[in-house]
């Protein structure tokens, strides 16, 4: 019953007024939760990346069996079903999976950085082209987690990017008659991907890595240039494995949301917020940071409140209550930026007297919301934004998934005769100065006879 599980809400208080406090020291201050290792799944998936690159479509079938009790003579997901799946999907679900579509590519579309031409002498130019990787593979999970959003925040911007190859792979489900999802089917389908295979976990990493190779049509699983999407501990693992023979998106931890709010803000709204999040797993983070302890106390009265109501009371209770969440008391906003900036929040919300004003002080956050209208769930499904984002303060260094992870910066040198005669004596130069006189030669050899 819900008191009993209220009851044992804790949100936990971390004071740091009156503490002038190192980045170091901010860092270990701010409530976050121990990473798990992964040396158990390591060998585990090895073994199935070495199935998977030595017996190709025969592998798949044997795990499909082994972890999803689904037997299958090929992955690969017929276009009628796709076709099928779109036809019943729940009207409303439709509209919204394509609002947000289209928020979405009209925020990618407008994310491509210009070309540059630069001459920098007469007849002496340089340029850099954006140009998209050829193939990408999308995971999508499946079991208790199945996220049609989480479809279109991967495919939207490798689509806007140009990337004229998408495939997408999502585990084999008994209850479908061994297909996918049917909302997933539905979600690429309405976003036009029609290569879709139905492989779970390390398995579809490894053959988006390595590619099944074979005499073309459905007998070759051709390999991609980038393997995006969430996972569990086997897919995170895969990916990091596989790292290096293609590219990857930043391994997704458990998501997390920090809140800066002041006296201003409103505490039932701080808690829906926080719980929003704390809903998609028992580890998940939820930090409030703030300088008002009127607040910290009204959002602890209104996350008891809240959290006895929610449909997942039990999950948002763990997630509250775990180390990984809790209030984070300063001095005043100045305090709070820090503080915010060495948690690195994969989400945070600015809930303070001029929200945009603070918002552009912030330096470490994988999104920003701004004010009492941009909650994360808007961001999650239909602000226009990607809800790809880096988590475990991995936001200091790295970003969401948008345009540019779906691209490459090519240079290119087109010098004229003049224009390298210009800088030959240079080259020589700093050739000599590095012992590699070849390369002075090179350019000399050009220039001999004259
Ligand atoms: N908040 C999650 C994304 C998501 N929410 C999917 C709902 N569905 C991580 O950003
Ligand atoms: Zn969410």
């Amino acid at each position: 019953p819900a008191t009993t599980v209220t009851a044992s809400l804790d949100f936990r208080s971390i004071d740091l007024r009156g503490r002038a406090l190192s980045l170091a020291e901010l860092r270990a201050a701010v409530p976050r939760a121990q990473h798990q290792t992964v040396a158990d799944a390591e060998q585990k998936v090895l073994d199935i990346i070495a199935a998977v690159r030595s017996r190709g479509f025969a592998a798949l079938g044997e795990f499909a069996l082994a972890f999803d009790g689904v037997e299958q003579s090929h992955p690969r997901v017929p276009a009628a079903a796709l076709a099928e799946a779109l036809d019943s999907l729940d009207p409303a679900v439709r509209s919204a999976l394509e609002e947000s579509i289209s928020r979405a590519r009209r925020f990618a579309a407008a994310q491509r950085p210009a070309d540059v031409d630069v001459e920098l002498g007469d007849g002496a130019v340089v340029s850099q082209n954006w140009v998209p990787v050829g193939r990408v593979g999308l995971y999508v999970p499946g079991g208790l987690a199945v996220y049609p959003s989480s479809v279109i925040m991967n495919v939207v911007p490798a689509q806007a990017a140009g990337v004229p190859s998408v495939a997408l792979a999502s585990p084999p489900q008994k209850e479908f008659g061994g297909l996918p999802h049917p909302t997933i089917l539905a979600a690429a389908a309405l976003l036009g991907i029609d290569e879709v295979y139905a492989i779970g976990g390390a398995q579809a990493v490894a053959a988006f890595a390595y590619g099944i190779p074979g005499p073309g049509g459905e007998e070759t699983l051709e390999p991609v240039d980038v393997v995006t999407g969430p996972g569990n501990i086997f897919v995170a693992t895969a990916k990091r494995l596989v790292k290096g023979v293609v590219g990857i998106d930043s391994e997704a931890g458990t998501t997390e949301i920090a809140i800066l709010a002041d006296a201003t803000a409103r505490p039932d709204l701080v808690a829906a917020d926080l719980i929003s999040q704390a809903e998609h797993d028992p580890k998940a983070a939820s930090v409030l940071v703030t300088d008002s302890a009127e607040l910290a106390a009204a959002v602890d009265a209104e996350l008891k409140r809240q959290a006895a109501r929610t449909k997942h009371s039990e999950r948002v209770v763990t997630a509250l209550s775990g180390p990984q969440s809790g209030v984070v008391l300063v001095d005043n906003l100045e305090q709070g930026i820090a503080v915010c900036d060495a948690y690195a929040a994969e989400h945070l919300e600015i809930m303070t007297a001029d929200a945009p004003a603070v918002a552009a002080r912030i330096r470490n956050a994988g999104a920003i919301f701004v004010g009492d209208y941009s909650p994360v769930s808007l961001g999650d499904y239909c602000a226009g934004s990607n809800h790809v984002l880096p988590t475990s303060g991995t936001a200091a260094f790295s970003s969401g998934l948008n345009v540019t992870t779906f691209l490459r910066a090519v240079q290119l040198i087109n010098y004229s005769r003049p224009a390298l005669e210009e800088v030959s004596r240079h080259i020589v130069s700093l050739a000599g100065a590095e012992d590699l006189p070849g390369h002075g030669d090179a350019v000399t050899i050009r220039f001999a006879g004259e």
